[in-house]
């Protein structure tokens, strides 16, 4: 994306915001994971989608002034011997001209600038969840009584940026859905590796591996979250990540794993036999999962909501389990008591973006929140029968299956980004016997 998007967004956060209001969005800083090492860097998400700029430790701040309003970046300073040893820093000189900001200021300038600038402010803009920041805040203000004395002027208003931000992130620009697309295609072709390479013997931390093998040939910096690969009973702890276990002949395999692209998180999962076939009450139960996830989809468009889309899941799989005999009873009533979620008890659905659970908020005034184009966001039901839960016959215990895709709302209707990743029976039995894929 070139830096005229980054700056088209900073123009449209000033545009909200009022004469003389002061906006601070920091980055993330380097977290050390053991001694004097550290986890890989990421970016915060906030700070990113305002600049696209991928250096620890900065700060962007965005000043209205009338109409319009500038920039300002506090960034590392160049440092030749630092540098050796971390990689090249863009510093101050280069910063206007590779990120499209007015000015740049080394870090060491922070507390005098923003001192000086709150001084002028007429409110703050903050992410109002970040401590860290608030204390800095804190300390400004200090700084600005420290130097006017009596004359000091400080804002008495704070606002939360992260909410401002959360509303234009949650509504995606064409360039962000094809960022967004091939973040799924790459998560896709690692399920179609993971699903290909399943045998009994091989392990679940293998299948990890055929995954992020794929997605770091494919350009993805990591995965958007920890994969989760669990075979047989596994499968029903819902964050699975230990991923330690030997995969056996007539178990089935899921995996909830998604590539991150340029900042861009996919969220796939799929459920398939570790030995390619599925056995008659592992399809039973599948197909009534995918029955769901089906008619969650077909319904998904412009107005309707999230809500309404898990009401649907939770109907088609509540009459399922009547059906299959799993629960009893009169079908709304059993809707009414909640039956079905010792089975199925998480959400249907969450906003995807730059976080993989994104920000953006599912109610407004106390009604569900209306769908629009350019949202995007999972259709995942499951069902999970851990081998404890002796209520239900012993054919269906130690079953866990979650089917998910990745959906965008079109003018028209929808568009399912991970539809390429097969997902009916035939589909996946197809694939795992090395068959064509769209067979
Ligand atoms: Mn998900």
């Amino acid at each position: 994306m070139t830096s005229q998007l980054f700056r088209q967004r900073r123009e449209r956060l000033l545009e909200q915001m009022p004469d003389k209001a002061l906006a601070i969005i920091p980055a993330a800083s380097e977290v050390t994971r053991s001694r004097d090492t550290e986890y890989p860097f990421r970016q915060a998400s906030d700070y990113w989608y305002l600049t696209g700029f991928n250096e620890p430790d900065g700060l962007l701040v965005l000043v209205k002034e009338g109409e319009t309003g500038k920039s300002l970046l506090f960034n590392l300073p160049k440092d030749p011997e630092m540098e050796t040893w971390t990689g090249i820093r863009l510093g101050q000189e280069k910063a206007p001209e590779v990120l499209g900001v007015d000015q740049a200021f080394p870090l060491q300038q922070i507390d005098e600038q923003l001192s000086d600038l709150l001084g002028e402010a007429s409110e703050v803009w903050l992410p109002l969840d970040n401590l860290a920041l608030y204390q800095n805040y804190l300390n400004w203000r200090q700084g600005v009584r420290r130097k006017r004395k009596r004359s000091a002027c400080l804002p008495d208003r704070l606002v939360d940026v992260a909410s401002a931000l959360a509303e234009m992130r949650l509504i995606k620009s064409d360039e962000e859905i094809a960022l967004m697309q091939k973040a799924v295609d790459i998560s896709a072709a690692g399920h179609f590796r993971a699903m290909k390479a399943s045998r009994p013997g091989a392990y679940e931390y293998q299948l990890q591996a055929e995954l992020e093998h794929e997605f770091a040939i494919q350009g993805a910096a990591a995965p958007a979250y920890a994969s989760i690969v669990g075979s047989g009973a596994n499968a029903c702890v819902l964050h699975y990540i230990a991923n330690q276990d030997a995969l056996k002949a007539g178990d089935l395999v899921l995996i909830d794993a998604g590539a991150e692209y340029q900042g861009y998180a996919g969220d796939i999962t799929r459920t398939f036999p570790v030995d390619g076939h599925f056995t008659e009450a592992q399809k039973q139960l599948y197909e009534l999962v995918l029955k769901a996830n089906e008619e969650a989809i077909r319904q998904a468009g412009p107005g309707t909501t999230l809500e309404a889309l898990h009401q649907s899941v939770l109907r088609v799989l509540t009459q399922g389990l009547l059906e299959l005999g799993i629960l009893q009873g009169e079908l709304e009533t059993l809707l009414e008591a909640e039956a079905y979620k010792p089975y199925f008890m998480h959400g249907t659905s969450h906003w995807l973006g730059l976080d993989v659970h994104d920000v953006g908020i599912y109610r407004i005034e106390g009604s569900a929140r209306p769908l629009q184009p350019g949202m995007v966001f999972t259709i995942e039901p499951g069902l999970y029968f851990p081998p404890d839960c002796e209520e239900v016959d012993p054919k269906w215990r130690g079953l866990g299956i979650r089917i998910e895709d990745d959906v965008l709302i079109t003018k028209q209707g929808c568009k399912v980004l991970s539809d390429q990743v097969p997902k009916t029976v035939a589909g996946i039995e197809s694939l795992m016997r090395g068959a064509d894929a769209a067979a």
